[in-house]
């Protein structure tokens, strides 16, 4: 991350701000968006990540902030619930209008995946090298997701319940459809995206995904930001991210 960190304020034509924060020097943003990563111990992915992103971004001409949700103490990984929190925590930063969800593991190839948000939410990472660059299944809303806070707030957000891996992206595909949303994608040419893979100790899959999956669109309107409880640990604004180090409590 060092070696990150002094080739942005080295030889990089744009500066970044503290805290991950940049904007275009010449011209004003459309939106502000904020880029959301739920983080733990995956610190070589993470400075791989901001290395390739920043640049992406400020070739879009963006003006955004990077946010990086770390899950604290020995509670199981709930990316879902860090998501969410990012959304909270982030709004207290400034007025974002636009919200990009984004694991840490993966980097866009293509500039023109636009990094901001369409009419309706974006399911970004359509084409990953880990799938060969096809969609594994049709309903699929893992890795890249975009919302505007508009809708992201009628959808309640993310589940908090979902502890450990898997299916808390399936249930916010059940959101989106239960709200009348239509997910929209880009092209698999633009949407490619490459996996960086390292050796890691995956969570364990939450082994009631696929019942609360069932009863997704019963919970939507009462589990979700409205029901959201975390404790702040720090906020640390480095050079190319602002850390959000957060306790959670496991409920069910
Ligand atoms: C599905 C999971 C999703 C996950 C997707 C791809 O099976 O949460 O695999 O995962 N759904 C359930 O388990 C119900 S990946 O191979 O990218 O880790 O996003």
């Amino acid at each position: 991350m060092e070696d990150v960190e002094k080739q942005f304020s080295n030889s990089f034509g744009g500066t970044i701000f503290k805290g991950g924060y940049w904007k275009p020097g010449n011209c004003q943003a459309r939106v502000k968006m904020a880029l959301i990563i739920p983080f733990r111990d995956r610190y070589e992915q993470l400075s791989i990540f901001v290395h390739h992103i920043h640049p992406v971004l400020n070739r879009q001409n963006l003006e955004y902030r990077i946010f990086v949700i770390e899950e604290a103490g020995d509670t199981r990984f709930n990316r879902a619930m860090l998501f969410n929190i990012g959304f909270k925590e982030a709004l207290k930063f400034d007025h974002f209008e636009c919200f990009i969800f984004h694991d840490v593991d993966l980097i866009p190839e293509n500039d023109r995946n636009e990094y901001s948000c369409p009419s309706s939410p974006r399911h970004m990472s359509v084409a990953v090298d880990k799938f060969n660059y096809i969609l594994p299944y049709t309903n699929i809303f893992g890795g890249v997701g975009a919302f505007t806070r508009q809708h992201f707030e009628l959808v309640n957000g993310f589940s908090n319940k979902f502890w450990g891996w898997g299916g808390e992206d399936d249930d916010l595909f059940k959101r989106i459809n239960a709200k009348g949303l239509k997910l929209t994608r880009p092209s698999m040419q633009l949407g490619r995206y490459t996996m960086i893979r390292m050796f890691h100790k995956s969570a364990q899959p939450d082994e009631q995904r696929f019942e609360k999956l069932r009863d997704s669109s019963q919970r939507m309107n009462h589990d979700g930001l409205n029901s959201l409880k975390y404790t702040v640990e720090s906020i640390t604004e480095h050079l190319l991210y602002t850390l959000v180090t957060v306790n959670l409590e496991e409920a069910f």
